[in-house]
């Protein structure tokens, strides 16, 4: 029975040392997709979402409160950060700041083991440490529905990966207050469930159009778009049962098709955005292929080309075997469902 390997529950003081505070979290794959927002500024989603935290690709960030120094500086992957990168960093630490009645500016160093802004989640990821390690450093006792609600404000994705194994995103209801208070994540205990999830990166380079742009862009121009957040409110309640029941065919219907409907709100957006490249196609082919042959695997994608195939653990080798010989040259590796985010204790390296 997989454990999720729970968050620790601990005071925010015990995880500061002189280096700062420092938390780990996980990318997580949405079975059922969040895209579109009905608030930007307050980053609260059209319609809910569920996903599987992974235990791969951990990002982990330290936040040291830096008092009389002249500003913030943020570090990404061993140099500074840039542009719009880092302007979320310091909007998400004047959130916390406002919230904590704080002035200190901090250094904020994060390091990827995922590529960043190739579709696998890394503002997921990172949002999630980010909230952790900064809500800690600035002495906020935040729970985990407080942390999620926080971590969304960095990237709807975030709030899901602040939970381990499977995990619920409302899009909450309301405006202003009332929404930011109704929309967080919250964990979905399945234990019975423990699939594997074979990640085919087909390309790890930063994709063309953020995600951030391109939904906005979606709900703006596709005609397509509220006939997906409809369906999507049937794809959740069938895909809970299906959860609830371990059936590994219903899920992977049901993410499939889920994934494919948001593909189709982009396609059809004007201009189009299209992220699935040949290689994306020559994977789901192979996919398709193992079905056909008995071998149960599903897809889904996101705002990349890379493909997860949701599939049994002791089909993934058979699995990542016939990505590779669809789409020769990418990198293949398999996921199970991983830890929520948490604090580094002082005693860990
Ligand atoms: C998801 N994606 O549910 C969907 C599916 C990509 C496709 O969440 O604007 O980085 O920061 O809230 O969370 C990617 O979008 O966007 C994403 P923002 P985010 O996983």
């Amino acid at each position: 029975m997989p454990t999720d390997h729970a968050r620790e529950t601990v005071e925010p003081r015990h995880g500061v040392t002189d280096r700062g505070s420092t938390a780990v979290a996980h990318p997580n794959i949405a079975l059922i997709k969040y895209w579109g927002k009905r608030d930007e500024e307050l980053i609260i989603p059209y319609v809910d979402s569920l996903s599987m935290t992974l235990d791969v690709f951990p990002t982990t960030t330290t936040v040291r409160l830096t008092p009389g120094a002249g500003g913030d500086t943020v570090t990404l992957d061993g140099a500074p950060a840039q542009g719009e990168p880092r302007q979320r960093v310091i909007a998400f630490l004047d959130l916390v700041r406002e919230l904590a009645g704080r002035a200190e500016p901090a250094a904020v160093t994060t390091r990827n083991a995922v590529p960043t802004g190739a579709g696998l989640a890394s503002s997921a990821s990172g949002f999630a440490a980010l909230a952790v390690a900064a809500a800690a450093a600035y002495g906020l006792a935040l729970d985990d529905t407080a942390l999620s609600r926080l971590a969304r404000r960095g990237s709807a994705s975030a709030s899901r990966s602040i939970f381990g194994g499977f995990a619920l995103c409302h899009a909450g209801q309301g405006v202003g207050a009332a929404a930011d208070h109704s929309s967080y994540a919250e964990p979905v205990p399945v234990p019975d469930f423990d699939p594997a999830l074979v990640v085919a990166l087909v390309n790890a380079g930063p994709k063309a159009v953020s995600s951030r742009t391109a939904m906005r862009h979606t709900v703006e121009t596709s005609p397509l778009y509220p006939a997906w957040a409809m369906s999507s409110k049937g794809d959740l309640a069938d895909m809970r049962e299906a959860l609830d029941r371990g059936d590994l065919d219903a899920v992977g219907e049901i993410a499939e098709r889920n994934a494919f409907g948001m593909h189709a709100t982009m396609l059809a957006a004007r201009p189009a955005v299209r992220y699935l490249s040949p290689a994306t196609v020559a994977v789901l082919d192979g996919v398709l292929q193992l079905r056909r042959d008995g071998t149960p695997a599903y897809a889904t994608m996101d705002a990349g080309p890379n493909v997860k195939v949701l599939c049994r653990p002791a089909d993934a080798a058979q699995v990542a075997e016939t990505v590779l010989a669809a789409a020769p040259g990418c990198s293949v590796l398999t996921a199970r469902r991983g830890p929520g985010a948490r604090l580094r204790m002082r005693n860990e390296p």
